[in-house]
């Protein structure tokens, strides 16, 4: 795993539902994120904050809310994630709302096809993102980042990263899930992506979810985690703008986090739609930091190397 890091901030909530997400970025910050990787032995540089535009909280049009000002936030996640990539350093974003994985994401496939890698990308999700301007309830951008990116949704979103579609359905693999809508449901089938939903976890367990849904990387895979905080139940991480009852619990979450660092192929990390202004104390963010180390190596015991 490369040792070098870069935060990048999107202080933005323009895909949402709720306003907040944009605050996530220094809450993170706050609960210490740059300094708890430094002692995981990382050198970490924190780019500041990318600056686009700002929210107008308009009704949706044509089934998209802010399309205009979702792609602009896009385009300057994309340039920053591909920069860093190029730079041999791993982007974490901080989100900021779900929207933001397509700019990330289709820079790192970009990333990939400059290498020559195989790109497997973990969803950690209570939702599926699987909408288009079709199927959404909402208009919310941050439910279709999953689609855009597999060449569903609008021009000005699918085009980010130079290539249309920027990934294969293939390549996903979508843990946590609990809130699916009724036709993303059927469409998510239909492009057949690979799905552990908290069913699965719940009979079969974490562990085994995982393993197959790591089980197809190999030495020349980068592995992206785009990691929502609403995965988790609402008890643990309450600061989030659409809880889901019924997430994994503080150990399932630990142990996915684990057994993604133990692969040591994660390239690239999103960390997004936590909503401060819903939080209490921001105990929601130092959960996720907590998480984050684990995803980094931390570990209870000296470990075997894999
Ligand atoms: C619903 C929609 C959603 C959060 C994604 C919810 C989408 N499927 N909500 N992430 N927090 O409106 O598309
Ligand atoms: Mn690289
Ligand atoms: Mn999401
Ligand atoms: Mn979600």
């Amino acid at each position: 795993m490369l040792n070098k890091v870069t935060l990048i901030g999107a202080p933005t909530d323009i895909g949402a539902g709720a306003r907040g997400a944009s605050m996530g970025p220094e809450a993170l910050r706050v609960a210490n994120i740059g300094p708890i990787l430094e002692g995981h032995g990382l050198e970490v540089k924190d780019r500041g904050n990318l600056s686009g535009p700002a929210n107008p909280w308009l009704p949706p049009t044509d089934g998209y809310r802010h399309l205009p000002e979702v792609a602009a936030w896009n385009r300057l996640v994309h340039d920053a994630v591909y920069e860093e990539l190029s730079d041999g350093r791993m982007p974490i974003l901080l989100g900021g709302d779900h929207c933001l994985g397509l700019g990330s994401i289709s820079a790192v496939a970009r990333h990939c096809r400059d290498t020559g890698k195989k790109l497997r990308v973990l969803w950690l999700d209570a939702h599926a993102d699987f909408n288009t301007s079709a199927l959404t309830p909402s208009g919310n951008i941050h439910g279709m980042p999953v689609a855009c990116l597999c060449g569903f949704g609008p021009r000005e979103l699918i085009e980010i990263g130079g290539q249309v579609p920027a990934i294969s359905p293939k390549w996903v693999r979508q843990i946590g899930i609990r809130s699916v809508d009724p036709g993303e449901k059927r469409f998510v089938h239909e492009q057949g992506l690979e799905v552990f939903d908290m069913r699965y976890i719940d009979e079969m367990g974490m562990r085994h979810a995982m393993e197959l849904a790591l089980a197809t990387l190999d030495a020349n895979t980068h592995l992206h985690v785009s990691f929502d905080v609403d995965f988790l139940d609402p008890e643990i991480a309450p600061g989030v703008g659409t809880t889901v009852p019924g997430g994994p619990t503080y150990r399932e979450a630990q142990l996915c986090m684990e057994m993604i660092a133990d692969t040591g192929r994660m390239g690239s990390l999103d960390v997004v739609e936590l909503n401060p202004a819903l939080d209490v104390r921001n105990k929601t963010a130092q959960v996720a930091v907590d998480l984050i180390e684990s995803l980094f190596g931390k570990s209870t015991l000296m470990r075997p190397k894999v």
